[in-house]
């Protein structure tokens, strides 16, 4: 259905944009009890119509995905170096968007050296290690979108893609993994309930194979880091929600603006709000439902939402978020032009 396939773009890139416009106020924060009664209260009133008052920003998140939609729409073979031009003149054009410390600097090295080798900068990260933050991952979504039948070049362009800015292998498997969510979220059918953990063993099954490149024959356990992590993401699904589970899952499947501990955290608050048995949180809405649960577990609050958002929005469609929410945010009509153009880019 093509109608359906169009509202899914649609709902994947705004549940991106919602989750970064509306996460990033509580950005680095540690959420008490109290604090989840006035983000309850701040959704509520999200959902008013005709609001009055200054949008809400986006940051990083938005700036880098726009651009990855804008590679994929210009033109028909992805074109690396216009990507990373793209995100460079987006980085000058409007740097106070809040961009991660580091990667500043890979974008000054790309302009100094005149994008000779795209990827030399990125691959001097932190002494030659490369960057695990979660920056690859945030801005991935329409990479699986645009890839929807194509599995197998999906993830090489999400691998790709990834390494202008993060080289380290933390960094470019939790975007494959943060791609792989988007695109099983969007071949499910909305009318069809997800079961959490088939959602997970299918995950687990296929991000296994992306880690196996990792293996270096010795047999070691720490071999796999996203499948260990999604193996945590099923064991908490298993326990009751309640306010001292999410202070378990921040810290242990993680909250902080590295991929590895952020990726994992986005999948399990989207499959946490599908089995809707959240006590802090109080909505008939499964899209709000995510990103409002993603943002109660604190710490990089809208990266998780934005990942988070990107999945519950290509399962649902458009139709699933509330309006009055999207339209406060900044940049919603540029957005959902962006996802159309991606739309008519990927079906031809
Ligand atoms: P990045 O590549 O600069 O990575 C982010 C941070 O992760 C770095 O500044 C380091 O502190 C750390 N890091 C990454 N790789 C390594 C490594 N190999 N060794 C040691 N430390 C490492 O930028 P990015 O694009 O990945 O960042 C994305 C995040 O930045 C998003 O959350 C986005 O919203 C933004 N942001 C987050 C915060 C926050 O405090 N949560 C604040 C501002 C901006
Ligand atoms: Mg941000
Ligand atoms: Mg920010
Ligand atoms: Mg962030």
């Amino acid at each position: 259905d093509k109608n359906l396939l169009k509202s899914k773009f649609r709902g994947s890139l705004l549940g991106s944009l919602l989750g970064d416009c509306l996460g990033s106020p509580f950005e680095g924060d540690v959420i008490t009890p109290g604090e989840k009664l006035v983000i309850q209260k701040y959704f509520d009133k999200l959902e008013t119509p005709d609001l009055k008052g200054p949008k809400r920003c986006y940051t990083d998140d938005t700036a880098m995905m726009k651009e990855v939609a804008k590679t994929l729409i210009d033109k028909p073979e992805i074109d690396y170096k216009h990507m990373a031009k793209l995100f460079v003149k987006e980085y000058f054009s409007e740097p106070h968007r809040g961009y991660g410390q580091n990667v500043v600097e890979v974008f000054n090295k790309l302009r100094k050296t005149k994008f000779e080798d795209i990827y030399k900068p990125a691959k001097e990260q932190f002494n030659g290690s490369g960057s695990f933050g979660n920056g690859g991952a945030m801005r991935i979504a329409p990479v699986a979108l645009y890839f929807h039948d194509n599995y197998d070049a999906m993830i090489n362009v999400a691998k790709q893609s990834t390494e202008i800015t993060h080289t380290n292998s933390l960094g470019v498997h939790g975007a494959v993994l943060q791609c792989i969510a988007v695109h099983q979220a969007l071949s499910h059918d909305p009318k069809t309930a997800i079961t959490p953990k088939d959602f997970c063993d299918e995950l687990t099954k296929k991000i296994k194979v992306v880690e196996s490149e990792n293996d270096d024959g010795l047999g070691l356990h720490d071999q796999n880091p996203y499948e260990d992590k999604l193996n945590f993401v099923n064991y908490f699904l298993g326990i009751k929600c309640h306010e001292e589970l999410d202070e378990e899952v921040a810290q242990n499947l993680g909250n902080s603006i590295a991929a590895y501990d952020s990726v994992p955290t986005a999948i399990y608050s989207f499959m946490r709000a599908v089995q809707n048995d959240i006590p802090t949180v109080n909505t008939d809405n499964l899209f709000r439902r995510t990103i409002q649960y993603a943002i109660t577990l604190g710490g990089d609050t809208d990266t998780i939402a934005c990942m988070a958002g990107a999945m519950a929005g290509a399962y649902l469609g458009e139709e699933a978020i509330d309006k009055n929410m999207a339209k406060q945010c900044e940049g919603y009509e540029m957005i959902v032009d962006l996802a159309d153009k991606l739309y008519a880019a990927a079906v031809k």
